[in-house]
């Protein structure tokens, strides 16, 4: 007796990745025959350090360690549903897996990874040398993909598509999303961690991790961290000048802490402030050079790092304060009328670059293409709204998860 196992509605490897939000599971008897139900249990198999799994019948039931179920016998589908227990997520991929076992023979197994933004100062040295790794590729020497997110940046600058309005959190969670589903395009077990600037980050600059810069600002690597080819416009090597103490050694006290940031207000009106204080001292307090001005920021790895913090701290605000609801008023900032703010901004607007417009009022060029698709998830399709950037872990609507979470981003 075998049993078929698959999540997120997909056969192949590519789609076995968890977030902490609920996904389906099937199970199916492959050798069908006749009679009675079969009783089999579904728990977990977990590596050491591995990420943690839990199931239920139901989408929005409570989840547990194991499940008694029966299994038919005529090879009829059963869906359940898995999801990565908060607080544990994978190292490495297929480092758990889903096993179904009738009492102790097992009948079925499937090996997924709880893939989960991390911060930057707790990787292992495998997911720091396998982040590196997969974004010194994308960059290829200058000449790979990592030009049109360069590009998308600085393209959309004129027109005020990512920035100078309330789009500003869903274009850099686009944005992010679709340069990690590059990422793990080249290695599927990638997420982009964060940078934590509102603390020392002695683990990231480090001539291993993002590297260190010299007196005049260029930035050392280590001999064996593939970063050190990294090059934009043509030119080897990141422009990053620090002007005080390093953020390894020090955190800036200027800079708005986590709860600081987090207690700006429960309206997003007043929350994305953040775009000044943190966001932008984080960009222009520790560095000078790529990253501290907008035109030239993409051009340091180190940006994602820091957008990934913005981007947890919405997500942090957001569940804290129930806010992953388009339709709440507190949950986003529309004009008076649906179309009155910048294109761009409003919730149902398209963002570019992904929408492909190149008229105005939007940019002359349109960078990279459509958003990159996922197989463990759905949303936001090629061409997402504003409003698609909201309801990341999928809480109003199971169906608009984004595929991505943060280790300390919990589901309502
Ligand atoms: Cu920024």
């Amino acid at each position: 007796m075998r049993i078929d196992i698959s999540i997120n509605n997909g056969g192949d490897v590519s789609a076995r990745y968890l977030t902490w939000a609920a996904a389906p599971l099937r199970l199916r008897l492959l050798d069908a025959t006749q009679g009675p139900d079969i009783p089999v249990t579904i728990s977990e198999d977990r590596g050491p350090n591995g990420g943690s799994v839990r199931f239920c019948a139901t989408q929005n039931g409570r989840y547990t360690a194991t499940l008694k179920l029966a299994m038919p016998t005529n090879g009829t589908s059963v869906i359940l549903y898995v999801q990565g227990k908060f607080g544990v997520p994978s190292e490495a991929d297929g480092d758990v897996s889903i096993v179904v076992s009738d009492s102790d023979l097992e009948l079925g197994r499937l090996p997924v990874m709880v893939r989960i933004r991390k911060d930057a100062n707790q990787l292992t040295v495998a997911e720091r040398d396998r982040f590196v790794s997969a974004m010194a590729q994308l960059n290829n020497r200058g000449t790979g993909r990592f030009v049109d997110f360069r590009n998308m940046h600085v393209a959309g600058l004129a027109d005020a598509q990512a920035h100078g309005g309330p789009g500003f959190l869903p274009w850099h969670r686009a944005y992010l999303l679709d340069l990690e589903r590059e990422l793990q395009a080249i290695d599927p077990a990638v997420t982009i961690p964060y940078w934590r600037f509102d603390r020392r980050a002695p683990n990231l600059f480090t001539t291993d991790f993002i590297g260190v810069p010299d007196v005049l600002g260029t930035v050392r690597f280590g001999p064996a961290n593939p970063l050190q080819f990294w090059a934009t416009d043509g030119v080897q090597g990141i422009l990053r000048r620090q002007l005080g103490a390093s953020p390894g050694a020090r955190a800036d006290p200027n800079i708005l802490s986590e709860t600081q940031t987090l207690a700006l207000g429960s309206s997003y009106q007043k929350f994305r402030i953040m775009q000044g204080n943190p966001h932008g001292s984080a960009h222009v307090n520790y560095f000078g050079g790529s990253i501290s001005s907008i035109p030239t920021a993409a051009k340091d790895p180190l940006f994602f790092l820091l957008h990934c913090n913005v981007d947890r701290l919405w997500a942090k605000w957001q569940s804290q304060a129930g806010r992953y609801d388009a339709k709440l008023n507190a949950a986003y900032d529309s004009g008076p009328t649906p179309t009155s703010l910048l294109a761009g901004h409003n919730l149902n607007d398209t963002l570019w670059p992904w929408n492909g417009i190149v008229t105005p009022p939007r940019p002359s060029t349109a960078p990279g293409g459509p958003m990159a698709g996922s197989s463990s998830v759905s949303a936001p399709g090629p061409s997402p709204l504003v409003r698609d950037m909201l309801d990341f872990q999928g809480v109003v609507n199971g169906s608009a998860k984004l595929g991505f979470a943060y280790d300390d981003v919990p589901l309502p």
